[in-house]
């Protein structure tokens, strides 16, 4: 506008001054120049150049939740202060294991900068920690990406400065040796470099790391369970992890969205061994920031994410219900730990899923028992439990894990479809039938509280010390009539058939 004004007093002025028309030109020119800069962002052409103004305290979250977005902030001097801690913490129910962590979480607490940001770094390590740490992040552009500077005893902090270069989601670990021990016992998180005006803004923002762990004893085994350096040579993870121990997005601990929201997840690896395939069961990613960087890819299923490496995930929830987000190699998921669920409330949308139309009867191989195909001995990994304390926590466990996805949490079962082990009278009214339903499995027409069911129960792939604790955790809970199981009479039903 301002030079069309300008240009339009030009020309009226034109015939009078005509000598100094092109001075007047060269000044609404420079006008409009310093108009320009001063109403567009300035961009450097290397990030090194991007002046900082003011100082500003870093926000550090814990998993799975991030920092507030940079937006549109100018470049600052960011004050990061983290402390080591070495503690005890949980794996997987009655599983110890001792932690060490940036922040007191694993994955440890995340940063969030913006390029041209210059960090100063203050790595405090607790004084009662064991050990000296150091920390090596990925954003650094540096010898040893700060591992050289910031070697620090217990009870000392050590502090160190860089300027974020360049953009994208980067990890950070400790990189003290053995440096394999120090990532397998947690010391890893993410540190994101916002591009100038931050990323587009969406709904829900959340972090994620998995990361794979080495533990003495088999996965499951009880007890406080040290680091196994043999296994982690070997790459033979007994748990492969999001956030750092079994059902840390599981259950109540899930991460949540309503229909219809944007979902960013900060997806990192912390390792220190195996790579993941991440995927979210029943979702398709509409962006990814291939391994973190500028690059994106668009429709994707499931991404890879290396170890020590990380991806930016972004989709739109559009239909309600648990999403699993899990490694895809699919074992880690099921049998190691690496699953997480994202819960999405709202309105159905039967246009973009139905959900059940129909269940048909279909055995085309008669109505025999399906089962899985088991060897009859089943390893007995368990330790046996000694008390009725400890006999009800393990049997909880494994209702947990096995009945409840189809008896449901409190006994109630499905109507028409799982019958209910709650106030039960057929499971009541006979221990050895019941023993027998767990070892063997059950189809046919049975009457459970008047109602009729006739389904398939499959054969349930338990030790017989499980059935017992199982049974036991069933009778004494949801005003059953309170019978202990034991091994014994498991194993008396077993070799009846
Ligand atoms: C895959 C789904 C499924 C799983 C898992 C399952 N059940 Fe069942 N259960 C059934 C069905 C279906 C029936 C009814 C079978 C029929 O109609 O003949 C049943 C019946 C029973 C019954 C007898 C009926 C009653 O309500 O008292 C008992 C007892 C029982 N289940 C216990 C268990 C226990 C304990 C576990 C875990 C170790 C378990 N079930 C795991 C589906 C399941
Ligand atoms: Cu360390």
């Amino acid at each position: 506008m301002k030079t069309l004004i300008n240009y339009y007093t030009i020309m009226k002025t034109q015939k009078s001054m005509n000598r100094v028309y092109p001075m007047i030109l060269l000044l609404v020119f420079t006008v409009f120049l310093m108009g320009c800069m001063n109403n567009e962002k300035t961009v450097y052409d290397k990030a090194e150049d991007i002046p900082v103004s003011q100082e500003m305290i870093a926000e550090l979250t814990s998993p799975p939740h991030v920092p507030t977005p940079v937006g549109a902030r100018k470049a600052k001097k960011l004050i990061v202060k983290m402390e080591i801690l070495e503690e005890e913490g949980e794996m997987t129910d009655g599983v110890k294991y001792v932690y060490w962590t940036f922040g007191g979480t694993v994955p440890g607490s995340f940063i969030r900068t913006r390029v041209g940001d210059e960090v100063e770094f203050h790595l405090q390590n607790h004084p009662d920690n064991k050990l000296p740490h150091n920390i090596d992040l990925h954003a650094v552009t540096g010898p040893g990406g700060g591992a050289e500077s910031s070697f620090v005893a217990p009870g000392h902090e050590k502090v160190f400065s860089f300027k974020t270069l360049n953009p994208g989601l980067y990890v950070y670990h400790c990189a003290t040796a053995p440096v394999g021990m120090h990532i397998a016992n947690g010391m890893y998180g993410l540190i994101l470099v916002e591009p100038e005006g931050g990323l587009p803004p969406v709904d829900k923002e959340y972090y994620i790391m998995q990361g794979d762990f080495y533990t003495k004893g088999a996965n499951g085994e009880r007890g406080l369970q040290p680091f196994d350096m043999q296994k982690a040579v070997d790459e033979k993870a007994d748990y492969v992890v999001f956030n750092g121990k079994v059902g840390a997005l599981t259950g109540d601990n899930a991460i949540t969205a309503k229909v219809g929201e944007t979902v960013r997840l900060f997806v990192g690896n912390g390792g220190p061994n195996l790579v993941s395939s991440f995927h979210v069961i029943g979702e398709i990613f509409d962006k990814v920031h291939v391994e973190g960087g500028d690059m994106i890819n668009e429709n994707v299923q499931t991404t890879l994410v290396p170890a020590g490496g990380a991806a930016i995930v972004e989709f739109r929830v559009d239909v309600p219900g648990t999403f699993i987000l899990v490694d895809h190699s699919i074992f880690r998921a099921f049998n190691k730990g690496a699953l997480g669920m994202l819960k999405v409330e709202g309105e159905e949308d039967t246009k973009i899923y139905s959900g059940e139309i129909r269940d048909d009867i279909y055995l085309p191989e008669g109505p025999g028992i399906q089962s899985m195909p088991t060897t009859d001995e089943i390893v007995e990994s368990e330790i046996p439990a000694k008390s009725f304390e400890e006999q009800m926590e393990y049997g909880k466990q494994t209702y947990m894990q096995t009945c409840f996805a189809c008896h449901q949490a409190e006994g109630q079962g499905v109507p028409n479809a799982f019958p209910p082990l709650a106030k039960s009278d057929y499971l009541n009214a006979d221990v050895d039938r019941a023993i027998g339903v767990v070892l063997h499995g059950l189809t046919g027409e049975i009457t459970v509280n008047g109602e009729k069911y006739n389904s398939v129960m499959t054969r349930q792939t338990l030790s017989p010390d499980e059935v017992a604790n199982v049974l036991t955790y069933v009778y004494n809970s949801w005003g059953n009539s309170k019978k202990v199981v034991t091994k014994e009479m498991v194993m008396k039903v077993k070799n009846q058939k």
